[in-house]
């Protein structure tokens, strides 16, 4: 009897199990329960269940697959799509420099331009952003100039941190984006109780988590999505699901429909998109921020993509991934060659427009590159300041003994190289 049920099952949608199930009328009556009484005794065996579909809009050749035609400007489009290729040279000059031994560390967002320009720009200002590390992509649309990102990586005393982070940890108040934290899943949580504050205070915007699959099995995660579904704070969970975290594939990572079919258990709504298509990443965003709004609710997005480059400077993905796997994702779905596609085709863009671009791009990127890497970095004495209010008498104790230190021995330092 009940494997009539498990051969029904197969064939059925994840919408359907509960009714299925379901075989009385009679209903139990746990408190705040919605379930009817059984007689058959059933386990539901996820693998039996469909995978959560993927939204897509954009084929990997540049044509649309949707009825409806995209609703973002010919003009927008062209901005994104110079946003896209903007951050792709960006990283790839970036990664080279620290192989140089330029800057100590860096972090590309190869692969995932799509995922996280796209996102950005179907938000609104009064959006707040919580990033997780490999989103400077939002950065760069809401305003944060390729100045900003140098002097960060190269931490100089023009940096908006006060060169205190290593390469990557970016901050942008005035862009309404709280500073990366790299500890994974901390701004999750950080990223709901801003959304409950914004809720009681009547505030019209969603707060905005970007995450990695990997930092999804942090039990903060967890507790952040069931407090936001329990208390219907108008959150957007973006997971960027890039295949890997650092060498632990999905597979080693987690056993069901990846990332989207967890909202089902908070009660939060969700859809799982082409996180390579920016179409379909920015229609999913810009509905989600609707659905978040109008409803006060959470919403868990799920973009599929590829980390492209390695994990980090300090990675080499050659020792867990082969290069054809690589070389698929970099050639056939690359997101920037998708849209560039599509902007041909629709005569948006041209080699000759490509080619102009470039240049700029890279006389713009070497300009603020150069003008960081001569600048001074911040003053030693900045290591006292910022976590008191005023200095305690052992922290004034401290700084005039580096200052009397400093005085007796600086010639061993290269003091004219900060702003002392
Ligand atoms: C709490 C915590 N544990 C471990 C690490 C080390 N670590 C840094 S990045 C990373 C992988 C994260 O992968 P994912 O969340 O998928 O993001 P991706 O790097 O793929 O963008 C790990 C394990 C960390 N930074 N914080
Ligand atoms: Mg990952």
């Amino acid at each position: 009897m009940s494997y009539r049920l498990v051969r029904r099952l197969n064939s059925s949608c994840v919408r359907c199990v509960s009714s299925s199930l379901s075989r009385t009328t009679e209903k139990a009556r746990h408190p705040g329960s919605k379930t009817n009484f059984t007689h058959e005794i059933q386990f539901l065996n996820p693998q039996e269940l469909p995978a959560i579909p993927t939204f897509r809009v954009l084929d990997n050749h540049g044509n649309i697959k949707t009825e409806e035609a995209p609703k973002i400007s010919d003009d927008d489009l062209v901005e994104i799509y110079k946003k896209m290729s903007l951050l792709s040279k960006m990283d790839k000059i970036l990664l080279q420099s620290q192989r140089q031994g330029r800057i100590s560390f860096y972090m590309t967002c190869s692969g995932e331009e799509a995922a996280v320009i796209g996102s950005a720009a179907a938000l609104k200002d009064v959006d707040t952003v919580f990033t997780q590390y490999r989103e400077v992509g939002v950065y760069l649309w809401r305003g944060f100039t390729l100045q900003d990102v140098m002097h960060q990586c190269f931490s100089t005393h023009k940096d908006n941190t006060k060169g205190r982070q290593m390469p990557i940890h970016y901050s942008a108040k005035k862009l309404n984006i709280q500073c990366v934290s790299s500890t994974l899943g901390t701004q999750v949580p950080n990223a709901v109780g801003y959304a409950y504050s914004n809720k009681i205070k009547g505030i019209e915007a969603v707060t905005v988590t970007y995450f990695g699959e990997g930092a999804a099995s942090e039990g903060d995660v967890h507790a952040a999505m069931n407090m936001a579904a329990v208390l219907k704070c108008p959150t957007l969970f973006i997971c960027r699901n890039n295949g890997y975290a650092i060498s632990t594939t999905t597979a080693d990572q987690y056993a069901g429909d990846g990332i989207a079919v967890r909202a089902i258990g908070y009660g939060m709504r969700c859809l799982r998109v082409d996180g390579n298509d920016l179409f379909a990443v920015h229609r999913a965003v810009f509905e989600a921020r609707a659905l978040a709004i109008e409803n006060s609710c959470p919403v868990l997005i799920e973009l599929m993509t590829y980390r492209v480059g390695h994990h980090s400077t300090s990675d080499d993905s050659s020792a867990y991934r082969s290069i054809d796997e690589v070389n698929y994702w970099n050639k056939e779905d690359s997101p920037v060659g998708r849209l560039g596609l599509y902007l041909m085709k629709h005569k948006l863009w041209d080699s000759e427009r490509e080619q102009a671009y470039a240049k700029e791009c890279r006389k713009d990127i070497m300009g603020a590159f150069n003008l960081a890497e001569s600048s001074l970095k911040p003053s030693p004495y900045l290591v006292f300041d910022d976590v008191y209010d005023t200095h305690s008498t052992q922290l004034a104790r401290q700084r005039s003994s580096l200052e009397e230190h400093l005085k007796s021995y600086g010639e061993h330092y290269n003091l004219n190289e900060y702003d002392v």
